[in-house]
């Protein structure tokens, strides 16, 4: 066993031996009509930085196009969202961001704007993703999917949730070695929700150990899901309770990073799993 967990990103040397906090950033298009760039821009930063007040270790920032369902954003779009944010939270923050893409020429121009992580939801599969971050400094979430998002939810199926979510990552984390990213800089994500069903996402909680044992630090990303509202009921936004319990829950589990909407009420509950489990 190590001693302890170190992640290394960029700027930074995460010790992950108590649990950490990634807010969600989410960069959108304004709704107002008038609205522009600025607006969307300035919006994001700000809410940026009030993760960061209530406590937040990471930012991770998307420009929406990898979310399940969601109509694909072209490149030109994704880079005009996520690149002026990153550029200003670089300036005005001192905590790691993320940049949540699978485009290698988005994560190219998000390390050279201040990214120190990449979150790629398709494990560095693109072409080209590999030799991005490999001839980086940054460190990289490499998540599991079935599927892809315009589809994955249809039919998920497998044999051993558990034992093929587990090779794939498996597999993924030595393909970056192979590349050149040292063991350090990577941490691995089952991907909830990602081409699972409920029962597939309850079978990854109750194991989470046995992907623990791969001997990286894991990511978990359950905050709103719908997997919650299948087990507590309730929307998007009556998913807080449930949210919590799964954190914690995933943290006396072994995961050393969650993802999540609700900064302040999850770094609250994860200060009772660091002082308890010590
Ligand atoms: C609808 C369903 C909208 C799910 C948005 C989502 C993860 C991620 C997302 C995750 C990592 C969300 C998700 N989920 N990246 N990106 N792990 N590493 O809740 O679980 O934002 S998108």
């Amino acid at each position: 066993m190590r001693a302890h967990s170190q992640f290394i990103c960029g700027r930074y040397r995460l010790n992950l031996d108590r649990p950490h906090v990634m807010g969600i950033v989410n960069v959108t298009p304004d709704s107002f009509s008038d609205g522009g760039k600025f607006s969307s821009t300035n919006l994001a930063v700000a809410h940026g930085l009030q993760l960061i007040a209530e406590g937040a270790d990471i930012l991770d920032v998307g420009g929406e196009s990898t979310r399940p369902g969601a109509t694909p954003v072209s490149l030109d779009e994704e880079l005009s969202r996520v690149i002026p944010v990153i550029e200003a939270l670089h300036a005005r923050s001192a905590v790691p961001l993320s940049i949540d893409t699978y485009k290698p020429e988005v994560m190219r121009a998000a390390i050279a704007a201040g990214a120190d992580i990449v979150n790629d939801i398709r494990a560095l599969q693109e072409d080209g993703a590999l030799e991005v971050v490999a001839n980086s400094d940054a460190g990289v979430c490499l998540m599991h999917m079935q599927g892809t998002p315009q589809t994955m939810q249809i039919n998920p199926s497998y044999t051993d949730v558990v034992e093929e979510v587990k090779q794939f990552l498996t597999d993924r984390m030595h393909a970056a070695i192979a590349h050149g990213v040292a063991r350090e800089r990577i941490v691995l994500d089952p991907g909830f929700g990602f081409g699972k069903t409920t029962a597939h996402n309850i079978a990854l909680i109750q194991h989470l150990e046995a992907l623990a044992d791969i001997g990286q630090p894991l990511l978990v990303g359950l905050s709103r899901k719908s997997v919650l509202g299948k087990i507590a009921g309730g929307d998007e936004q009556q998913r807080l309770h449930a949210g919590l319990a799964a954190s914690v829950i995933s943290a006396m589990k072994g995961a050393k990073i969650v993802r999540v909407h609700d900064v302040k009420a999850t770094v609250d509950a994860l200060k009772m799993v660091a002082v308890v489990m010590g």
